[in-house]
């Protein structure tokens, strides 16, 4: 069976081929946006990238997700990808030659050699307003650490952008790559049906956190839904909406945020009674 447009070095490939996709016509000639992820565990991501939204954007090659296996660039018969940190302490750290050597050998796969990203988290916290930035790349090299992380000569010669998801210690850069994935392609057109839209999620240009949202049953253990949203009254809802949004916004971001939103209800900051 011909390998579709994610691949495993070695590893499994139960992700069906595009071939299934309901109407072929939806099949992209060529991805708009392609990641290779660089990690010691591929099959990590079997099942995030069989269901749902991004099983649906490979089957149509609107991105596509390649998967290399770094042991296959450990040098010794052992295939030692990582070794003892010099200066003693606990853990092993992932070694340099066979993380360089594989990174320059998958960007040299193809054209063009792709933006270098490394999931650490000593690196900045990814925003939306920075995945905008990412889904404008044709294509991502996710570098997935393990262990204590990756030898720092590794950041030295590759110069990787670094990123983090939050501050805490995960036991891989797997999971990190995943957010990356799932939250570029999101923003790629088309992966998104039109029932959904990424412009109306958080965190949209204007960076304020979304409105509540109600579906039915209209009543639920004696909680209904706000009226105006069964009004019709589209420019009302929309005024409630918004001012819901702002609502939450001030409350997470207090002062952060409202100065910077053009005509915010509150102008600058909340009345000192609050
Ligand atoms: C992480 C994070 C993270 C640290 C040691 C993998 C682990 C191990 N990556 N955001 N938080 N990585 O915890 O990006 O190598």
């Amino acid at each position: 069976m011909s390998t579709p447009n994610h691949e495993v070095k070695s590893g499994s490939d139960a992700v069906p081929p595009a071939s299934s996709v309901e109407d072929s016509s939806t099949v992209a000639s060529r991805p708009l946006i392609r990641f290779d992820v660089l990690t010691l565990f591929p099959n990590l991501f079997e099942g995030f990238l069989s269901e749902s939204i991004l099983k649906r954007a490979l089957e149509r090659n609107l991105i596509a997700v390649h998967r290399h296996d770094l042991r296959t660039w450990a040098s010794n018969k052992h295939h030692q990808v990582d070794d003892r940190p010099f200066g003693g302490g606990p853990g092993m750290v992932l070694m340099a030659p066979p993380v360089v050597e594989a990174v320059e050998a998958v960007q040299a796969l193809t054209a063009p050699p792709g933006l270098v990203l490394a999931m650490t988290p000593s690196g900045r916290r990814l925003d939306q307003e920075w995945v905008r930035r990412l889904a404008t790349q044709p294509r991502l090299i996710l570098l997935c650490g393990r262990y204590e992380g990756f030898d720092e000569r590794i950041i030295e010669l590759l110069q990787p952008e670094l990123v983090s998801i939050g501050d805490y210690v995960l036991s891989g850069g797997e999971v990190p790559a995943m957010v990356v994935i799932d939250a570029v392609s999101r923003l790629i057109p088309g992966v998104l049906g039109d029932d959904q839209s990424a412009v109306e999620d958080s965190f949209g240009p204007e960076g304020l956190l979304d409105h509540p949202h109600y579906t039915r049953p209209r009543l639920y253990r004696g909680l209904s839904v706000p009226e105006v949203l069964t009004s019709g009254n589209h420019a009302e809802i929309a005024r409630w909406r918004r001012e819901q949004a702002l609502q939450r916004t001030r409350q997470r971001f207090r002062e952060a945020v409202l100065p910077t939103i053009p005509n915010a209800p509150y102008g600058s900051a909340p009345p000192a009674t609050e």
